[in-house]
């Protein structure tokens, strides 16, 4: 069992990837299982496996403790670790080849609130990785494509898992996806773009953070994908699979 967190910025496409995922793995040939853990969603794109929903209401939370729903989220992902038995015996009953896993909408609930890091170490799987998606219609500027970067960083520090980061939305920025690879690999890319943007301190700011990135490998080339069209999945399913099992082949 391996387990794949799906994290990244409100909208960036958590759950819209996850429900695709999970079909594009099944598809060729894996055993893959969708688990919800957002409390508070609404509608969701697929239909989950393992739902957290079934075991914390938000809406009981804001009526028994008089929460408006800011507060009874925080709440209900502050539970989610003291529910968790639960969810890993629903899990462990499918023992699937990947775990697919939604987080919140929110990503900060999850990456932030002491939960998020105790779920990540006591979930099962045998081999665990971070999907980041960078949502590509954000990252289009080259300030939001610094600053999600640093987020990335800052993700990726929090949870010392193997990481790989993802640009969404590829099919809806098609002519900027060359443009944010090109930034992800040249700084100097980047810092021409910058001149445009910021001047002097600010300038000096943000082209000496991203080169420390670079240079800490902190930020790496992301896949370009499309959860909606699943473009880019080939590429995506080897890199997990390289970081997961060692680049192990389907099953027959
Ligand atoms: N065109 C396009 N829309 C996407 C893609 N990924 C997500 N979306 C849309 O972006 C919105 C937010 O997606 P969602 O999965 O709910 O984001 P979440 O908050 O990160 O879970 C929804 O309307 C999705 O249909 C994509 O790759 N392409
Ligand atoms: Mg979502």
């Amino acid at each position: 069992m391996n387990a794949v967190f799906i994290l990244g910025t409100a909208g960036s496409g958590k759950s819209l990837l996850t429900g695709a995922l999970k079909e594009w793995l099944l598809g060729n040939g894996w055993n893959a299982i969708a688990v919800n853990m957002d409390p508070g969603v609404g509608d969701l794109p697929y239909d989950p496996d393992v739902d957290v929903r079934t075991v914390i209401n938000v809406y009981d939370l804001m009526e028994r403790y008089q929460l408006g729903p800011n507060g009874a989220l925080v709440l209900a992902v502050d539970l989610l670790a003291t529910r968790l038995a639960s969810i890993v015996k629903e899990i462990e009953e499918y023992s699937p080849d990947y775990i697919i896993i939604d987080t919140p909408g929110q990503m900060e609930l999850f990456v932030y609130r002491p939960s998020g890091a105790y779920i990540a170490d006591h979930f099962p799987g045998t081999e665990k990785a971070i999907l980041f998606i960078f949502d590509g219609w954000l990252v289009s500027d080259p300030i939001n494509f610094l600053s999600v970067s640093l987020l990335a960083s800052s993700v990726r520090l929090k949870f010392r898992l193997p990481f790989i980061p993802l640009l969404n939305k590829s099919d809806l920025i098609e002519s900027d996806v060359q443009k944010i690879l090109g930034w992800s690999s040249k700084p100097s890319l980047l810092e021409k773009t910058l001149t445009k943007f910021l001047d002097g301190e600010n300038y000096l700011m943000y082209s000496g953070l991203f080169r420390f990135m670079r240079s800490r490998k902190l930020l790496e080339h992301p896949i370009p994908i499309s959860a909606k069209t699943r473009a880019g999945f080939v590429t995506l399913s080897s890199a997990m699979s390289n970081v997961l099992t060692g680049g192990e082949e389907k099953p027959v």
